[in-house]
């Protein structure tokens, strides 16, 4: 039995949904009722998954470790596949995410409305950019890893609702949000956002 520490909507998501595709019971905590979270993750990150007595932190670490656990097809064995997806992972979570990342910042840090828009557009173009490369890998295939959904993917996916939340023109191409749409209507991913609703009685 997992526990998966989370706020609603944020990349601690993906795991959720990985859970679920691999069949996984868990128990969900939203971060905002722990007293001292600082206590579980001093970093002050989420998502934090504890399997029994072992706290987890980084969330590609974490899949990695549930995908090997759990001998996912999702992590190919072969060291090419392998290299692949881990790629496309680390693509999602240490490139894209920390590009979205940086929109949460400027908002919070940034007072100057003038020079918070300019900050925005700035890193919007630059969010762009990569959705632009994933755009040109799914010309080809349904989702990165080919004609199944990858973790990638769905990191991706979870990352891809982040825009609406600011005054920016985030531009998706058609491929793209094809995938995305995709993704969106797995059944682990439906439930995954059903059971992060305030007093959901979703079945976990
Ligand atoms: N490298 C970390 C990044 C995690 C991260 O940035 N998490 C965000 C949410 S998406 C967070 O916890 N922000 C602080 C907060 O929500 O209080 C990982 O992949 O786990």
């Amino acid at each position: 039995m997992y526990t998966l520490y989370y706020s609603p909507r944020a990349c601690s998501l993906a795991i959720q949904v990985v859970l679920r595709e691999l069949g996984q019971n868990f128990e969900l905590v939203d971060k905002k009722d722990v007293a001292d979270f600082s206590a579980i993750n001093p970093v002050g990150n989420i998502p934090v998954l504890v399997d029994e007595t072992k706290i987890m932190t980084e969330g590609v670490a974490i899949l990695l470790y549930l995908l090997h656990k759990h001998s996912s097809p999702m992590l190919p064995v072969d060291p090419q596949g392998y290299q692949s997806a881990v790629q496309d992972m680390l693509f999602a979570n240490a490139t894209m995410h920390p590009a979205y990342s940086k929109l949460f910042f400027i908002a919070q840090n940034v007072n100057d409305e003038q020079v918070k828009q300019d900050m925005l557009h700035a890193a919007s173009a630059r969010i762009n950019q990569l959705w632009q490369v994933v755009e040109s890998r799914l010309a080809q295939n349904a989702f990165l890893g080919g004609e199944q959904p990858s973790v990638a993917d769905i990191l991706l996916c979870v990352y891809s609702h982040w825009g609406s939340f600011f005054a920016v023109d985030i531009v998706i191409g058609k491929h793209t949000r094809a995938m995305l749409s995709r993704i969106e209507a797995m059944d682990s991913f439906q439930r995954a956002i059903a059971a992060e609703q305030p007093h959901s009685s979703a079945a976990l």
